[in-house]
């Protein structure tokens, strides 16, 4: 948006089209009519300009209102905390809504429930779903740098986000499938978490590749210095895996570079309060009540 005011209203208008989050260039006209004087011409401009304003907040207000984004999603933490974290680490107020699962379930493969799964976030007329898909959305719009800041930066968070949801799905299977028994959460790790086992068949879910990454970039970040949402989702996983009915402290105890990484990430603004709040502290981490 560009608008042309006196220089009368040109910071107020700035700052306060800022503070709602309107990006506006404002700048000062070209020229003065003939036959009034400048400072006629920054009266009149003035005056002229602060219903305008007034109209602008107005809008901006309403777009801002239309357009924030509602999660659908179970109240627990799963596949929406992630979803969660990428709002709170970009600083983007949104709604949630628990997921009603009879309309879910009867609309499935509808526009409003296109996979007959949540999360699923409404957002600017439209439904959006699976989970890294509306991550890269929320980081796309708000925060771009979380995506990477090269193309290859960037198909290397899509290779991440995939891998580590490759190597959370074979947990999810263990809790849903297997209640995290310990047989069951023993041939997990044995097969997807030990370094010894790495190189063996593991359908590409493994937390030595993960770790690889962070060997390679020097940290703190899958990618180095900057985070990106790969790294959030990395570090819900994290918590998923190392909470005591799964395997506490062993992954970071094997791969230290994990407990760098866990600081850093709980560390970024935003991100910081989400993790701290009673509201996350109150969800479990899965449906069931498991893991
Ligand atoms: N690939 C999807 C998976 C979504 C998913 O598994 N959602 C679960 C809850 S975490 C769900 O809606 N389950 C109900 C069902 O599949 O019928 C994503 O990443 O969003």
């Amino acid at each position: 948006m560009v608008l042309r005011l006196t220089a009368v209203a040109l910071l107020e208008t700035q700052q306060q089209l800022a503070s709602c989050g309107v990006a506006a260039t404002v700048q000062a006209p070209h020229r003065v009519l003939p036959g009034i004087s400048a400072k006629a011409a920054r009266c009149r401009t003035a005056k002229l300009a602060r219903p305008l304003v007034a109209l602008v907040l107005a809008g901006a207000a309403a777009i801002a209102a239309y357009d924030k984004p509602t999660l659908v999603y179970f109240d627990i933490l799963g596949r929406g905390e992630p979803v969660r974290m990428t709002f709170a680490a970009c600083g983007v107020q949104y709604d949630e809504q628990s997921v009603p699962y009879g309309d879910m379930k009867g609309q499935a493969g509808s526009k409003d429930w296109p996979f007959g799964q949540a999360p699923v976030l409404r957002t600017g007329g439209t439904s959006l779903t699976q989970m890294t898909a509306i991550m890269r959305y929320v980081a796309a719009k708000f925060k771009p740098d979380f995506l990477g800041t090269s193309l290859e930066d960037r198909a290397t968070v899509d290779a991440l986000l995939e891998g580590i949801d490759d190597l959370y799905l074979k947990y999810i299977e263990c809790v849903y499938t297997n209640q995290l028994s310990p047989p069951a959460r023993d041939a997990l790790w044995a097969k997807h978490f030990n370094p010894m086992t790495a190189q063996e068949r593991n359908g590409g879910g493994h937390l030595r590749f993960i770790d690889g990454f962070l060997e390679r970039s020097g940290g703190p970040f899958l990618l180095g210095e900057r985070c990106t949402i790969a790294d959030l989702f990395l570090y819900f996983a994290l918590e998923a895996f190392s909470r005591d009915v799964c395997f506490g402290s062993r992954p970071v105890q094997i791969y230290p570079r994990l407990g760098v990484f866990q600081e850093a990430v709980s560390n970024l603004d935003g991100l910081k309060e989400r993790l701290a709040s009673s509201a996350r502290a109150s969800l479990s981490f899965n449906g069931n009540g498991v893991g």
